[in-house]
């Protein structure tokens, strides 16, 4: 007899684990980054697994949708999506995208059903013995390629330890920063996020860059930061240098204008986040790549759907990340490695984290030649390991953070700053 995968229990939750000083467009990451892991309980026994952002917006959100999805059968994803949507239906709070206000538009109901979705794929591959890669059509890479994304970052939090990274606020520290990031972990690609330095040092930095590393595909992130007339200026600079330039200027509209003028192809996971996106993104002929990123596109199947759409529109696919622990990675890399038009090296800010925070058994993931393998266990081939969950756990009581807010951190240290698009 078929074991029973419906769900009975499900438990949230919410870590904080160490994150450097990396500067972005709106701020400065904080001293912990939040992330809540989600464990989706069969009445036969089997856990699949889940991660998601930690602010408290969204972990009410979560908690709402976990009640829904009592007694809905793992093995039926439309019945646990529609009980989502049944339980956001009066959902008026705004916030917990999760995103520091660089990205407010993604879909709730995608964003708040995806853990519970990677958990169901994990409890059905386990159900049958195979990995969830199979689930979403079998593989299409063994490994995955990532990009080493290089960050503008202070030296320490201030009033705490250096990290190993040293500071980077000037280009050839960015060179150091991506040598060593090269050295440790082979990338073949490099992402550096921008909208920190006035746009000519910026860059300068990938300038400098495409010269110490020439064979090596490129490419900047300001976040919007600049304006259309900035934007079109350093790209028509930086050509034959960038593989893409991602999310330079504000809005759809600012991106169709800078994209008529540079000569490489722009890409976004700003402006095009959600489903109905696409319509007017395809009609003004705005974006060539979407990153895609299944936290907030509705989990690994609706990405697959993202795929093929944005195939049939002669769009191509990178995948975004924010910081985050090993059930993520693990989900990454199934839904990529069973995605053939991923064309470009995914991004992940793993490098940033500490090798020991993290709530997965074991070191399951090696990076070789900048990929990772894509786990061939069953179900998403990853376990918690409780200890390490509780650790983090109790790290996130302890910092009484409930939101990702770089801008006030940064404010604290410099008032002044103005984390609004456009406004280089
Ligand atoms: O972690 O600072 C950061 C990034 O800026 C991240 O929050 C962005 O969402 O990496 C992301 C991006 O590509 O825009
Ligand atoms: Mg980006």
């Amino acid at each position: 007899m078929a074991a029973d995968t419906t769900i009975s229990t499900i438990r949230i939750t919410p870590v904080a684990f160490s994150d450097p000083p990396l500067l972005n467009s709106v701020g400065v990451h904080e001293p912990y980054a939040l992330r809540s892991i989600i464990e989706v309980e069969t009445a036969s026994g089997i856990t699949g697994i889940g991660e998601s952002y930690g602010s408290a917006v969204h972990l009410s959100r979560l908690d709402l949708a976990a009640r829904a999805l009592i007694g809905v059968d793992a093995e039926s994803l439309l019945a646990m999506r529609c009980a989502v949507s049944r339980a956001l239906a009066d959902d008026s709070v705004r916030g917990g995208d999760g995103m520091a206000g660089m990205v407010t538009t993604s879909s709730t109901l995608d964003r708040v059903y995806s853990p519970f979705e990677v958990a169901a794929l994990d409890i059905q591959g386990q159900q049958f013995g195979v990995p969830v890669s199979s689930l979403l059509g079998g593989l299409a890479r063994e490994s995955v390629p990532f990009s080493g994304y290089l960050f503008y970052k202070w030296s320490a939090h201030p009033g705490m330890e250096p990290d190993q990274w040293g500071e980077a606020l000037n280009a050839s520290q960015i060179v150091d920063q991506a040598e060593k990031m090269v050295s440790e972990y082979g990338f073949t690609a490099l992402k550096l996020k921008g909208g920190v330095l006035r746009p000519e040092d910026e860059a300068e930095t990938v300038e400098a860059l495409a010269e110490r590393f020439p064979d090596m595909p490129l490419r900047i992130d300001p976040n919007a930061a600049w304006s259309v007339s900035t934007a079109i200026k350093i790209g028509k600079r930086l050509e034959g240098k960038l593989e893409y330039l991602e999310d330079p200027a504000p809005g759809l509209d600012g991106m169709a204008e800078v994209r008529s003028h540079v000569p490489m192809p722009l890409a976004t996971n700003m402006f095009v986040v959600a489903f109905d996106h696409i319509p007017e993104s395809v009609s003004r002929e705005a974006i060539d790549i979407i990153l895609s990123d299944p936290h907030f596109w509705g989990g690994l199947e609706h990405t697959k759907l993202l795929a093929g759409i944005a195939s049939t529109f002669g769009m191509n696919l990178s995948m975004h990340s924010n910081s985050h622990l090993g059930v993520s990675l693990a989900a990454m890399l199934h839904v990529a490695g069973a995605t053939p038009n991923i064309d470009y090296a995914c991004d992940t800010h793993w490098p940033w984290k500490k090798p020991d925070d993290d709530v997965v058994s074991g070191t399951p993931f090696t990076f070789e030649g900048g990929a990772v393998s894509v786990p061939t266990g069953p179900g998403l081939g990853v376990s918690l390991d409780h200890e390490k969950l509780s650790r983090l756990h109790e790290q996130y009581v302890k910092v009484e953070m409930l939101e990702r807010d770089d801008t006030g951190y940064m404010q604290t240290y410099d008032p002044t700053f103005d984390p609004s698009m456009g406004r280089w």
